[in-house]
């Protein structure tokens, strides 16, 4: 079984950045990261957060404080401050990003009713995302993932990638995450390696660039 991969770059957008709505700490430290990932891989997609205005994963929606957790239609959800609104500038790829090498682009979290912080499916699990036959369609089994947030978009990604069994390694130098609670990313990181991820250093990435 050959190893056919792609490099799956996770919301790294202005609002995830340093002075964005909802900085991650220490964010930007991920995009030169991601920029020599993305010399070694033919395949390249990316997730992008993109919510309507008003989307009930707001705390502005619902007259709350941001942080608080609240019950969305069956399903519990931090409320986060108003992120990602489509078109907005937040919502884009970070400036120094080489975004024009990304072939692929799933954008999620538009369903305004639920929070999409997995590329291939909302919190739910109802409803898919193009992602995964995006990703069958190039006939791609294995990702590396790396980008924003290791706590949260990251983590839900990497979990329905192994469920839809693809081989995931996760490029832990290249992720930040939000750390409500200081140890939220490392907790995440246990969460993934049980569930099957394989945790691996940029510089130890291979190139599978076709030459
Ligand atoms: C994210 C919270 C809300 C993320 C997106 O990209 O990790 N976190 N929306
Ligand atoms: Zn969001």
């Amino acid at each position: 079984m050959s190893i056919r991969p792609a490099l799956l770059l996770i919301d790294i957008q202005h609002d995830f950045l340093e002075g964005g709505a909802l900085a991650v700490p220490f964010g930007n430290e991920v995009i030169p990261i991601a920029n020599t990932m993305m010399e070694r891989f033919d395949t390249i997609v990316a997730t992008q957060d993109w919510h309507p205005p008003a989307h009930g994963s707001f705390a502005s929606a619902h007259q709350r404080l941001p942080y608080e957790v609240i019950d969305l239609h069956g399903l519990p959800q931090v409320l986060w401050p108003d992120h990602c609104v489509q078109g907005s500038f937040g919502a884009q790829f970070a400036t120094a990003l080489h975004s024009t090498q990304i072939d692929h682009i799933t954008q999620k979290g538009t369903d305004p009713t639920v929070d999409s912080y997995s590329g291939f499916a909302d919190n739910g699990g109802r409803i898919e995302t193009d992602l995964h036959q995006t990703l069958q369609a190039k006939n791609i089994n294995t990702l590396y993932i790396c980008g924003l947030a290791t706590d949260y978009c990251v983590k839900f990604t990497v979990l329905d990638a192994l469920t839809r069994g693809y081989t995931v390694f996760l490029i832990v130098d290249g992720c930040r995450g939000v750390n409500q609670q200081f140890n939220d990313s490392q907790e995440a990181i246990f969460e993934m390696e049980r569930a099957g991820v394989q945790l691996i250093a940029s510089v130890d990435v291979p190139n599978y660039k076709a030459t």
